[in-house]
């Protein structure tokens, strides 16, 4: 067994009575009630799912493991030179909630390197994509077309005890997330770069830098690349990807179907795909100014007429957070000191300045603050990975670590098939006592 495999296995065996107590002698006591805007308001707030990986507070943004975003970029070890820490070391903290030693890091690197390689069926199938399809359908294809790989399956269906279903997991999800950068890597190359032809991968570099190194990219693309997988990783369980890849594992899906799940949730312009969506509104922007930095009221009016045509401020709200994102400010900090000077940078600075006051103004969003996706394509578009198009699979590849993670601590601790109730409109009426005969159309 990996050391970080017998590390976690014994942080399962002390958690597993705190869940069987609370169950047990606790399951009737109420922790929320629901309301009538909560039931038909996507569910916002309703505290009805347990994580110990990431907690996000409304007002500071998300911990990992009790640790803040910064907080986790300096803890975790680093190779030498590099600025941002190893991912590797991110998947030793999710899944044990301690900050691993050089050592510990060390062996799960060697761990990913020897469950690195991507059968030639799943190229195949990236490859027989038209080229004009989204690269989040071709990672969702790609990664469910591995699912004749799971163990987890294989052992199920030979009779496998509940206890160990988080082992078959573990693996599954170990040998998921050391492909799925290649794979990434693979689309990017076949879609943007097919002169290139494929790069392989280089065994003597962690996954962050060899990532850089798959996309044909130089320093410091590898430590960009640490730090959009670190930020992007987790975010509690309720947001859409992480609720999706739970929920689907809850059935005993494998991590593939999860994965290809908590993939499609992603894609979503309220979601991952927002990221796209500011890279796009930004370029209309740009392209509007000639190419010059616009005045404020230049600003002001782009916003508002993006607001008067019923669209929404991409990068700007969020459902939870009620403050700036931890995670932009993380990409800020990274910006004012590697591309200060860069032309998107400014439009993205100058425009934290008027859009919240103009959202607030508008009085429709609850956070008129800027989100994780406000700042995230600029900084890929500064390094040259200019097809917006592909941020939302470097977003998954990040957000991969966190709801896989997550499955294995929900089969280690028995957690059961997800099924909320639903209710008619009608009993909602009655519930609440309208009387439907003297309602009036709009
Ligand atoms: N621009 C304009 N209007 C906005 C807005 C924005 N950025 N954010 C919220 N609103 C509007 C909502 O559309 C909603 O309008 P209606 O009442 O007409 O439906 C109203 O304000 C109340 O919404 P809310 O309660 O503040 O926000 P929600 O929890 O409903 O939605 C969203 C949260 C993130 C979906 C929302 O803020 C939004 O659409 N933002 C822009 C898209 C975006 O950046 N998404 C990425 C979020 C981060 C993330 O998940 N990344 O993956």
């Amino acid at each position: 067994m990996s050391t970080l495999k017998e590390k976690l296995y014994k942080k399962i065996k002390e958690h597993r009575p705190r869940t069987t107590k609370l169950i047990k002698e606790y399951g009737d006591k109420v922790i929320d009630q629901v309301t009538v805007s909560q039931a038909l308001g996507g569910m916002r707030g309703i505290k009805s799912l347990v994580t110990d990986i990431s907690y996000l507070d409304p007002l500071e943004g998300i911990r990992y493991r009790g640790y803040t975003l910064p907080e986790v970029l300096e803890k975790l070890p680093k190779s030498k030179g590099a600025e941002m820490p190893y991912v590797e070391g991110l998947y030793y903290l999710l899944l044990t909630g301690e900050i691993p030693t050089q050592e510990e890091v060390d062996d799960v690197i060697i761990d990913f390197n020897n469950r690195r390689t991507v059968p030639q069926y799943v190229k195949n199938v990236i490859d027989a994509f038209p080229s004009e399809s989204h690269p989040m359908a071709i990672l969702s294809a790609a990664v469910m077309s591995l699912e004749r790989e799971s163990l987890f399956n294989i052992k199920y269906k030979k009779g496998m005890s509940k206890m160990d279903y988080w082992d078959a997991t573990y693996e599954d999800a170990t040998n998921l997330l050391a492909k799925i950068p290649l794979i990434g890597a693979y689309i990017y190359n076949k879609l943007y770069h097919p002169e290139k032809g494929h790069r392989f991968c280089d065994p003597t570099l962690d996954l962050g830098a060899n990532f850089a190194y798959m996309m044909g990219k130089d320093k410091p693309y590898d430590d960009v690349t640490r730090m959009y997988f670190i930020i992007h990783a987790d975010h509690e369980s309720g947001n859409v990807s992480a609720h999706t890849g739970h929920l689907v594992a809850s059935s005993l899906s494998d991590v593939y179907y999860a994965t290809s799940a908590m993939i499609n949730g992603l894609a979503g312009p309220l979601h991952g795909l927002a990221n796209q969506e500011v890279l796009r509104w930004l370029q209309g922007l740009r392209n509007k100014m000639g190419g010059k930095l616009p005045s404020k009221e230049e600003l002001k009016k782009y916003v508002w007429d993006t607001l008067n045509s019923g669209q929404v401020i991409p990068g700007y709200g969020h459902a939870v957070l009620r403050k700036t994102d931890p995670r932009y400010s993380v990409q800020r900090e990274f910006c004012l000191k590697h591309l200060p000077e860069d032309d998107l940078f400014k439009y993205v600075d100058a425009l934290y300045e008027v859009v919240p006051d103009i959202l607030r103004e508008h009085g429709k969003a609850k956070n008129p603050w800027p989100n994780v996706d406000a700042q995230s394509g600029v900084v890929q578009w500064h390094y040259g990975v200019t097809q917006y198009d592909f941020y939302t699979v470097l977003f998954s590849i990040g957000r991969s670590f966190g709801v896989l993670s997550n499955i294995i601590w929900d089969r280690a601790l028995g957690y059961s098939l997800e099924r909320p109730k639903s209710v008619t409109t009608e009993m909602l009426e009655k519930m609440v006592g309208i009387d439907t005969e003297n309602l009036v159309e709009i």
